[in-house]
């Protein structure tokens, strides 16, 4: 059985888990409290050298990267409609995925993080600040997508799975999102698709 080294408040790791769960495959939940340095243990080490989460290992095989292991998963139960494989969405997928690593994590997930887990006196304002002004201009790209699009890379897919753990959560960096409209109702449709899962389950 797969297994997935995660943390319940982790918007990396969530994203492996809501796809597994949305194609019915079974797996295996191990929690690395990050918080208390667990992901700095050698035999964690061992798993990811960059000592951090989401890992999976299935049998003798270990990723890391939570975008990386969206692409294993999907292809690993393909066909399914998660995983588009024809050319364009393919290449949609890679580049909506490549926008969240490049583009919503250093803002959106930088801004939560900084405002949720830093002490107030250790944040650094000017960075924090510096997030939340990109942030509300990636939402903005996301937004005027999503205005003429349902999906992010045509019909919903691992695109939408990789991008919305940290764009949800971006009220918790202090960023109000109820300004892009098409934005949150992306967000409403992700949760009623079938098999969603929160991210604190
Ligand atoms: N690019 C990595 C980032 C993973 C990441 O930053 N994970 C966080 C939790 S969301 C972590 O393990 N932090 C612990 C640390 O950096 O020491 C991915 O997408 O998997």
């Amino acid at each position: 059985m797969i297994k997935l080294y995660d943390h319940q408040l982790s918007g990396n790791s969530y994203k492996s888990r809501l796809l597994l769960n949305q194609l019915g495959v079974e797996y295996e939940r191990i929690n690395v409290d990050v918080f208390k340095g667990e992901q700095n243990d050698p035999k964690f080490a061992a798993l990811n050298p960059n000592k951090k989460i989401p890992v999976l290992v299935d049998e003798d095989f270990i990723m890391w990267e939570s975008n990386a292991i969206l692409f294993y998963i999907g292809k690993k139960y393909s066909p399914n409609p998660l995983y588009p494989e024809d050319p364009k969405s393919h290449g949609l997928v890679a580049q909506w995925l490549l926008f969240g690593k490049t583009t919503i994590d250093p803002n959106l997930a930088m801004a939560r993080y900084l405002t949720r887990f830093v002490q107030p006196q250790m944040q650094d304002q000017q960075e924090l600040t510096k997030c939340r002004a990109h942030g509300m201009m990636t939402l903005k790209i996301l937004d005027d997508h999503l205005k003429d699009n349902q999906f992010l890379a045509g019909e919903y897919s691992i695109a939408d799975i990789g991008c919305y753990p940290y764009v949800h959560l971006a009220p918790e960096g202090e960023i109000d999102i109820e300004a892009y409209s098409s934005v949150v109702s992306w967000i409403e449709r992700i949760q009623s698709q079938p098999g969603y899962i929160a991210m604190d389950v």
